[in-house]
């Protein structure tokens, strides 16, 4: 049986992440896999994740099943969290599901379940997970222009453009902040044409929001995903707690399916609820339940927060110091952009030769689209890394 088997493309991020270990170098740098480091270059358990997590040690009195779509108290603190009071809760169903990964997975098979004609317009470029995913699933996937090479914003008419091009019912997957691969993000004007056109063609949004409290703060950064929630019949929401609550390998994330009414919400939950169960039955807990206490819990909360806002405004810390010393290194402001950029990652946008360049003459480990982790840099490493990319001639 097993020799029928195909050997399938390796994910280039995690490749390069055992690329970078396998480098004898003292000088590298990781600039890749998307975890944020702090200065010292650990990623911490974060101080409220350790108290909520003794405290569910002292406390927890047993670890059987919870619900197909996992304890409901964390639903409704992630509801809370992250779309407010933008939608009545009758109108949500939700699902715990193992990671951000699992809720965009659980979600595109529920596309795919309730129509198999429709295609997911993507970004481009977007996670590579996205696409690896969707054609896995068999389902069409059509890029949409996002990214400027010239500018490295948006290109904003040609995303408007390519949507155009959808069809009623097509599935249209937006960021809902701090876009990976390219930390190019649309403005609340731009957002809000996106939704005109999305109510005008009947088009579907999903929105995956996997760095909420990266960008510009916990509710700036839920704005978007808001608007859109708030302002549409149905959308599809994935969310992911690996990174601004730290929690990475508990495989913490939700995915919420919005509807026109309770009737619906019922069905989708009940529908969410099954594929659950057809995939793995019950989701994982303990990262959910970490969540659910410190969201639950305010001074818990309040230090999360603070934690979080200092996490983020290290990386717009190194945003503007790897700007500013790219600005006196050429003279210009032609890299500016890093500053303008929200979230871990800032698309360089140079040459994979280029990347590979820096990677073999300088150490500096970014993915070949030129994406860089801006965690894994500190006050020390940015000069190191504006010099050689100066040097490499970018
Ligand atoms: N979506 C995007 C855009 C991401 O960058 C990530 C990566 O962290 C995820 C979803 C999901 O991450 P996880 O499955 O680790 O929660
Ligand atoms: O883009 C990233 O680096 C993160 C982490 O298969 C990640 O989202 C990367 C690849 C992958 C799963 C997670």
């Amino acid at each position: 049986m097993f020799e029928s088997l195909k050997s399938q493309p390796a994910d280039k991020i995690l490749a390069l992440m055992q690329m970078y270990r396998d480098d004898p170098r003292e000088q590298k740098i990781d600039l890749g896999v998307g975890v944020y480091k702090n200065a010292e270059g650990v990623t911490p358990v974060m101080r409220a994740v350790k108290a909520a997590e003794k405290r569910i040690w002292e406390d927890q009195q047993t670890k059987a099943y919870t619900g197909l779509a996992g304890d409901p108290a964390y639903a409704d603190a992630m509801i809370g969290l992250i779309l407010g009071e933008a939608v009545p809760r009758d109108r949500i169903a939700a699902v715990a599901t193992p990671g951000g990964t699992g809720a965009c997975r659980q979600a595109f098979e529920l596309i795919r379940m309730a129509n198999p004609d429709a295609r997911v317009f993507v970004s481009d470029p977007t996670w590579p997970n996205h696409t690896s995913i969707l054609n896995y699933l068999g389902i069409e996937t059509v890029a949409y222009r996002y990214f400027d090479d010239e500018t490295r914003g948006v290109d904003f008419g040609g995303m408007i453009e390519d949507l155009k091009q959808a069809r009623a019912g097509d599935v249209v997957l937006l960021h809902g902040c701090c876009h990976n691969p390219t930390g190019a993000n649309l403005n609340m004007v731009e957002w809000q044409a996106v939704v005109d056109l999305i109510n005008e063609r009947g088009l579907i949004a999903m929105i995956d929001i996997a760095y909420q409290g990266f960008g510009d703060g916990l509710d700036a950064d839920a704005a978007a995903t808001r608007l859109v929630a708030g302002s549409v019949k149905e959308c599809l929401i994935a969310a992911s707690c690996s990174k601004n609550f730290g929690v990475y390998r508990e495989r913490t994330g939700l995915l919420m399916a919005v509807s026109a009414d309770a009737a619906q919400t019922d069905l989708n939950q009940k529908t969410l609820a099954f594929l659950n169960r057809q995939n793995y039955s019950f989701p994982p807990d303990h990262g959910a339940r970490v969540v659910t206490t410190i969201l639950t819990d305010d001074a818990l909360r309040a230090d999360w927060a603070a934690e979080l806002e200092e996490v983020r405004k290290s990386m717009l810390g190194l945003r503007q110091q790897l700007a500013d010393e790219l600005q006196r290194l050429t003279g210009s402001d032609r890299f500016g952009f890093i500053a303008q950029h929200r979230g871990m990652f800032s698309r360089l946008g140079t040459t994979p030769e280029l990347v590979e360049k820096m990677r073999t003459e300088h150490g500096i480990y970014m993915v070949g689209d030129s994406r860089m982790n801006i965690a894994g840099l500190n006050a020390r490493t940015v000069p190191i890394l504006a010099q050689a990319i100066v040097d490499v001639g970018v």
